[in-house]
């Protein structure tokens, strides 16, 4: 057991947890001083110059503790581009694992080790909200729908037999994200979740969904938008389309 244990805290030290910020000046502190706790892991954010100065709070981190670092991206160029970054930073410094974590408090940082362990069996861990164990705190009705229904669309036309493809907490190897050509990604909201999923599944990588509990964002104001369920919509749409034209071709 005790060979069981040190294993896993490898893997953890050879973790980088990516965080992308906007304006997450109120909640960024208690993230990193939660992660640095309750993980082995090194900790990215990755901050696309946020006005109200969350580089500011996190600067100081960077110099007191090794195990924080910040990248600072000149303007918001969006969530999915902001871990393309992160994993790029991520892999030409030589860590084997990379995770993704909102900095908003909704996802819990002490569940990390548990998304790094279901790696042993897995390509792909999505820490989700919709499978047995799984669940959401404090979303109002109209986030909750929009959230399950925007997953039992992608789990019907995409066929990815995921239940949660939408979640931004997730663990993989970064050799996974390196043989994906993920430079050619273009969703910007959480249609990158999707898009990200979906390659994995379509290059016949192992997903594993682990239940997590979600809670709304405990500060700072939520970066979604019309825009970026439209993209996602949008996207989903073309690609099912896509997918079932593939089929049918290779069919006759
Ligand atoms: N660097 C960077 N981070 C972003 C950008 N957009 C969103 N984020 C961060 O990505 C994470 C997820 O964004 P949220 O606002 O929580 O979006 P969401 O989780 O889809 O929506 P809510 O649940 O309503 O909060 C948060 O840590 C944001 O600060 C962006 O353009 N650049
Ligand atoms: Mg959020």
């Amino acid at each position: 057991m005790a060979g069981q244990g040190s294993e896993a805290t490898d893997a953890q030290r050879r973790t980088l947890v990516v965080v992308p910020t906007f304006n997450e000046r109120d909640n960024i502190l208690q993230v990193v001083a939660s992660l640095l706790e309750s993980t082995q892991a090194d900790v990215l954010v990755v901050d696309d110059s946020s006005p109200d100065g969350t580089r500011d709070v996190v600067e100081p981190l960077v110099v007191s503790n090794d195990r924080v670092h910040l990248l600072v991206r000149p303007h918001k160029m969006g969530l999915g581009s902001a871990y393309i970054a992160g994993f790029g930073w991520g892999g030409a410094r030589g860590y084997e694992i990379l995770c993704e974590m909102d900095a908003d408090l909704s996802h819990d940082p002490a569940q990390i080790p548990r998304l790094v362990e279901a790696l042993k069996d897995a390509d792909l861990v999505i820490g989700s909200r919709y499978v047995p164990g799984g669940g959401v705190a404090n979303w109002g009705l109209t986030r909750r729908l929009l959230s399950r229904y925007a997953n039992v669309y992608v789990r019907l036309w995409l066929r990815l037999g995921v239940r949660d493809a939408t979640s931004g907490f997730r663990a993989f190897r970064t050799e996974t994200v390196q043989a994906l050509d993920i430079s050619t990604m273009r969703s910007e909201g959480y249609g990158f979740q999707i898009e990200m999923t979906r390659r994995l599944v379509r290059s016949g990588r192992r997903v594993t969904e682990v239940p997590i509990s979600f809670v709304e964002r405990a500060g700072g104001d939520s970066k979604m938008s019309s825009r970026i369920v439209l993209e996602a919509l949008i996207n989903v749409t073309v690609w099912g389309f896509r997918d079932s034209l593939r089929l049918i071709r290779e069919r006759m």
